[in-house]
């Protein structure tokens, strides 16, 4: 269903598809077992202009919109997920300064983050602070010189690779999330030290843990007045769901594609497997799901295109997208059999992704506890 997308949004889509299938797909397989790492795809996503659809022209973007968004992240995550985490690392912080930075601050580093020219990510969570975002224990003291960080996060994107990183960390820790601030952090210098982590999946996208000891950061490098990261992480958050949705959304149509093309292959007692009606449950439900978190991706995206808070909206397409995901892998794999545990096929590989896609950016639970508070009437998700 096209829902009467303009030609440039096709146009768009078809780059992304087309670039996914030539650029990716190539050393999907080898980038995923050899847990490989290919700088160059950040760099000509850049030079495509797949970070800056979000970001006015002025910062260097083309302000295409959350639909190419939702378009274009569907499209590379159907190729290989781990590809599609490189959106939000370049995105997310881009978006972050569009909403709180000086001008000084926008022009200095959104154009090289959408341009893919530094590799970027975000710092919000520690061993022990993970959905509970308020309660992390990273500081960040002025002194003479700007402000000293210390603390430990965890589980980053991008953490062993970055060259910048949005940190939040607590200026003031007495008052709580009122006391949380945002900082952009230039990480090759002293005092930054970072450890790989290892994963179920998305290989090719490393993960890791960034440790500061007493690094400097200069004052004009905090992003928003003091004591409002809390509220600039939520905002950037909401950003940032919308895109695991779209790469949620990119895995249940990989698998749903693969198992229907296996389903018209594969031969048993006597016809092809797509006769039998077990299969057809699955496929049914598979069909489904993708659809309805598609075009509950494509509400979100209209809303944040149309200015209008979005929220509430995301928080359900993210859920319902990554539910469909790791349920469509789920099924994939039991049509394909042995096929399906085995790695010579990308179904296991799309069951390793799609678990992600459950616990990154605010995991199911989360989501549901937005939606349902929502819907209590306890506390509202688009204010
Ligand atoms: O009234 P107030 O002044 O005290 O403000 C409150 C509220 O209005 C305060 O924060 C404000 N606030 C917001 N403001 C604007 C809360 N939500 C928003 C919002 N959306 N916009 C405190 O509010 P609260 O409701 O009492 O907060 P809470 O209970 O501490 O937290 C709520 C919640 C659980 C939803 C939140 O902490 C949360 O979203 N947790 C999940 C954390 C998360 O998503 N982590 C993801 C880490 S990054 C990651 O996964 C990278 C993956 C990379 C990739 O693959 O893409």
């Amino acid at each position: 269903m096209e829902f009467g997308l303009p030609e440039e949004l096709i146009a768009v889509r078809n780059l992304a598809h087309e670039f996914a299938e030539k650029e990716i797909a190539p050393t999907t397989v080898k980038d995923d077992q050899e847990h490989f790492f290919r700088r160059e795809l950040v760099s000509k996503m850049g030079e495509l202009g797949f970070f800056g659809c979000v970001i006015p022209e002025e910062y260097g973007g083309t302000d295409l919109g959350f639909m190419a968004l939702a378009l274009i992240t569907e499209e590379i995550a159907r190729v290989h997920s781990a590809i599609r985490v490189h959106i939000n690392m370049q995105i997310g912080p881009a978006l972050a300064l569009l909403h709180s930075g000086t001008e000084e601050q926008k022009k200095r580093w959104i154009p090289a983050l959408i341009g893919g020219e530094i590799l970027s990510c975000f710092a919000i969570t520690e061993p022990n602070a993970g959905s509970d975002v308020a309660s992390m224990a990273a500081t960040a003291t002025k002194g003479e010189q700007g402000y000293i960080l210390r603390g430990t996060k965890t589980w980053i994107s991008n953490a062993p690779v970055a060259d910048v990183a949005l940190v939040y960390a607590c200026t003031d820790k007495a008052k709580k999330h009122h006391g949380i601030s945002a900082f952009f952090v230039e990480l090759n210098q002293p005092g930054v030290s970072r450890r790989t982590l290892e994963k179920l999946g998305a290989h090719a996208s490393p993960t890791g843990e960034l440790t500061f000891d007493n690094v400097i950061v200069p004052a004009d490098c905090r992003i928003g007045p003091e004591g409002e990261g809390f509220k600039l992480c939520m905002w950037q958050l909401n950003q940032t769901r919308f895109n695991c949705a779209s790469g949620a959304l990119g895995v249940a149509r990989a698998a749903r594609e693969a198992a229907v093309s296996y389903a018209n292959q594969r031969e048993q007692f006597g016809q092809k497997i797509g006769q039998f009606q077990m299969i057809q449950d699955m496929i049914a439900q598979m069909v489904v799901e993708e659809e309805a978190a598609r075009l509950l991706i494509y509400r979100a995206a209209y809303l944040a295109d149309q200015k209008k808070p979005n929220n509430l909206e995301v928080s359900i397409a993210k859920y319902a997208a990554a539910e469909a995901a790791a349920h469509a892998a789920d099924n994939a794999l039991k049509i394909l059999g042995a096929y399906g545990y085995s790695t010579e096929f990308p179904v296991e590989r799309y069951l390793r992704d799609a678990k992600s896609y459950q616990i990154v950016e605010g995991s199911s639970n989360i989501q549901k506890l937005i939606i349902a508070q929502d819907a209590l009437g306890y506390r509202k998700a688009n204010r």
